[in-house]
């Protein structure tokens, strides 16, 4: 049986009402993407129509999930909320934070070592407030929730932006900062502007090479980081549906990459077959009886030119397979231009290791596919040229591939199989000679490929491509390698040629596992003690940020004009620094660091405007802290794109930055940035990025008359004693106003 059963039937039984009203209300035939917005209306069934791009809306999620690594900074949040219980059910797993070394028991005992104390933190705090947890060793947190708690036509918000996976299973799902998280769970509405719509018609059946993951690694170069945003994404047509569960859910994780708000895909078969291979035909029976309102009306795929504000069409009987990267996800090149490009561009060819596995590629069918070619190796005579890991997405999948002979097969090839957990994906990747910082490739089936994130090594050339491609490639051990055209030569000597991989969406013989790593909280968890030892390095309680003086702010000093890509991975670096997660003081001593200073070229570098001399970013804004002295942050374009992590937005606060000036921002970061009570600005004209100088002490004015739509302006008091003067712009409700004045979002609810 599913979890939350009772919900689940709840929200169905509401469907009709809902959807009804809201075609009355709009006029006109509903994507699924309406349906399942106008179903989780925080205010009841519509009343009124609401605008693309524009209105501000709240929504009543179903569910909350966590990870280990947001989630302490999201449960640091809620403990001041003073409730009792979560208002929605709600779970934390333990994913991010499992050094990927040796191989998967020995790495997820020094974890549990070396993790104790968050981990204890988290468990408690889980069992005193109602929240289910998964223990380290477990899974990724979006496959576990695929597995267990995604149901189509379902609403939930998750504190890591790859939530979007469940839109695999049909759901609008999407990724968040811990305060919004915080929020639900308090039993608060959560706010979105309502999103625009894209439209991806797929045609034609995947074959040959080809697997999901091209799809979205295709979109990705259409689209690019920054096309998606502000809009969901919702696939539809014959290949949609030909495509399997778990392929879909590639597809949406991956969404993230685009800066898409979620992806969803239309109720059908394929996630049936995946509901009751997961034990959970209770949820398949309920959404049978609702089919009609768990996919679009026929009239928006039939036209979809007049209800998308975008339509994208992808014909997957010929769709090539993709291989996007380096340090972008966006950079897409078909596997038959790849030796071209690669040569042009100087990437290395020698792939050193390919990396399988993650939350978005780790299902069975995956795995099956990438070990039917690790299998081909001993049966045509070939040698592995490249190290392979595998990182399995959870317990479940693992069990079963271990028991189906996969794990076997590919430690004939030399893999080392991973705990299941993130690991390599996110930097948690004790990779030898990693430090030598030597130019070299790798390429993985995961989603994220910024520069240094893998191994910590900037000359890292990171390279995005579904499980199959890379194994191929790593079998080779050449990026240049087509295995639909190009032949190997075996120990013998002879030339040989890869056959397509061939794979299962599902086991014949059915998932199994012995311990899937749930621990259900307590029924009354008000005895519970929640223990912080203040001398911690690695938890910290919060203290309130302060309100705002109530006046413009004056004399701001300019902290890092960044240049170029500015991700959240630039701004609050994971790997080695997630262990500080759960302390604010320690974690800010990482701010900016892998940020380019515009004005020497050179990251973790910039002028301190006290003493002249160049230093650290953190350092620099320590020093200004302790004068009582406030600065600004100016980005570029998509500033904060990537993660959730509302480090990134904490840090500067906590630190005494006031305002973060880019060219755009990635919706995630922006939202964490108002949340807790930071200025998130936008240049009116771009191009004053240019006027911004090195020396510069910056004023706001207008914040006594700020308010909605109202623009604010901003003073550069030049060093040589000129002045420029330039309109910025902003995105701030009436709402978001107050947490500004409060200092934090948290602060009103406190009051
Ligand atoms: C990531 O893929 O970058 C992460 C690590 O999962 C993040 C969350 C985090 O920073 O903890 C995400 O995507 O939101
Ligand atoms: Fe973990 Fe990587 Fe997935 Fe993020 S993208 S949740 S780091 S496996």
């Amino acid at each position: 049986m599913a979890f939350d059963i009772e919900m689940i039937a709840a929200r169905y039984s509401k469907m009709e009402a809902a959807i009804t009203a809201a075609r009355k209300v709009v006029g006109r035939p509903l994507t699924l993407t309406e349906k399942i917005l106008y179903n989780h209306l925080w205010t009841g069934n519509p009343t009124q129509e609401f605008h693309r791009g524009k209105d501000y809306v709240d929504f009543a999620p179903d569910r909350v999930a966590m990870q280990d690594a947001t989630a302490q900074m999201a449960l640091l949040q809620f403990m001041q909320a003073g409730r009792k219980k979560v208002a929605v059910p709600s779970t934390v797993h333990c994913d991010h934070l499992i050094t990927a070394k040796e191989e998967s028991n020995a790495d997820l005992t020094v974890a549990q070592k070396e993790n104790k104390e968050v981990y204890d933190f988290l468990s408690s705090v889980s069992n005193k407030y109602g929240i289910g947890f998964w223990k380290p060793g477990a899974g990724i947190i979006h496959q576990v929730v695929l597995e267990n708690y995604a149901f189509p036509g379902g609403m939930m918000i998750g504190t890591d932006s790859h939530t979007v996976n469940a839109g695999g299973l049909g759901m609008v799902a999407i990724g968040v900062g811990g305060a919004d998280a915080c929020d639900v769970m308090a039993g608060l509405p959560w706010e979105l502007k309502w999103p625009k719509a894209i439209g991806v018609k797929l045609t034609g059946k995947l074959n040959g090479w080809t697997s999901a993951k091209d799809v979205i690694l295709k979109v990705a170069g259409i689209l690019t980081v920054k096309g998606g945003t502000g809009a969901i994404v919702e696939y539809f047509g014959p290949g949609a549906e030909a495509l399997s569960c778990t392929g879909k859910g590639t597809i949406c994780n991956m969404g993230a990459e685009i800066g898409a708000t979620t992806s969803t895909f239309g109720y059908d078969e394929s996630m049936e077959r995946y509901l009751r291979s997961t034990n959970r035909s209770d949820v398949a029976d309920l959404a049978n009886k609702y089919k009609a309102h768990l996919t679009a009306d026929p009239e928006v795929y039939a036209e979809p030119k007049k209800y998308f504000d975008e339509v994208i069409e992808i014909d997957l009987d010929t769709l090539e397979p993709y291989i996007n990267g380096p340090f972008t996800p966006d950079l897409a090149t078909p596997i038959s231009k790849m030796k071209e490009e690669a040569a042009k561009n100087g990437w290395p060819m020698k792939v050193e290791v390919g990396l399988i596995g993650s939350c978005t590629n780790s299902s069975y069918e995956d795995i099956s596919r990438a070990a039917s070619l690790a299998k081909q190796v001993s049966d045509k005579g070939l040698k592995t040229k490249a190290e392979f890991t595998i990182t399995p997405g959870s317990e479940l999948v693992r069990y079963t591939i271990e028991r189906d002979g996969f794990i076997n097969t590919f430690n004939k090839i030399g893999a080392k199989v991973f705990s299941n957990a993130c690991g390599p994906c996110i930097g948690m990747w004790s990779r030898v000679g990693a430090e030598k910082k030597e130019k070299n490739t790798i390429v993985h089936s995961f989603n994220r490929n910024f520069q240094a994130r893998q191994d910590g090594n900037p000359n890292t050339y990171a390279f995005v491509a579904s499980p199959e491609i890379t194994t191929a490639l790593a079998i080779a051990g050449d990026l240049g390698f087509n295995p639909i055209t190009d032949t190997l030569t075996n120990e013998k000597g002879e030339k040989v040629k890869l056959d397509p991989p061939k794979g299962e969406e599902l086991p014949t013989k059915g998932f199994a596992v012995e311990d899937a790593g749930f621990v259900a909280p307590a029924e009354d968890g008000s005895g519970v003690q929640v223990i912080v030892d203040p001398k911690s390095s690695r938890l910290q309680l919060l203290a309130p940020f302060k309100s705002w003086e109530g006046s413009d702010l004056k004399g701001l000093k300019l902290l890092i004009k960044a240049k170029g890509k500015c991700t959240t991975d630039h701004i609050s670096m994971a790997g080695p620094w997630l262990k500080f997660r759960g302390h604010l003081d320690n974690i800010s001593n990482n701010l900016l660091i892998g940020a380019t200073n515009f004005y020497n070229g050179k990251t973790n570098e910039v002028k301190n405007q006290l003493s002249g001399a160049y230093g650290p970013v953190p350092e620099t804004q320590r020093a200004y802290k302790a004068q009582g002295i406030g600065s600004i942050v100016v980005g570029d374009e998509n500033y904060g794109e990537g993660s959730s992590r509302e480090h990134a937005a904490m840090e500067p606060r906590h630190l005494g930055v006031r305002a973060v000036l880019v060219k755009s921002f990635a919706r995630i970061h922006e939202t964490n940035l108002k949340k807790q009570g930071m200025l998130a600005l936008t240049f009116a004209n771009k191009d004053d990025y240019d006027k911004i100088q090195e020396d510069d002490s910056i004023d706001i004015v207008g914040l006594t008359a700020f308010s909605e739509g109202k623009p604010l302006t901003l003073v550069l008091n030049h060093k040589d004693g000129s002045k420029d003067e330039i309109q910025v712009n902003h995105t701030y409700n009436a709402q978001q106003i107050e947490w500004f004045k409060a200092g934090a979002a948290l602060n009103l609810m406190k009051a």
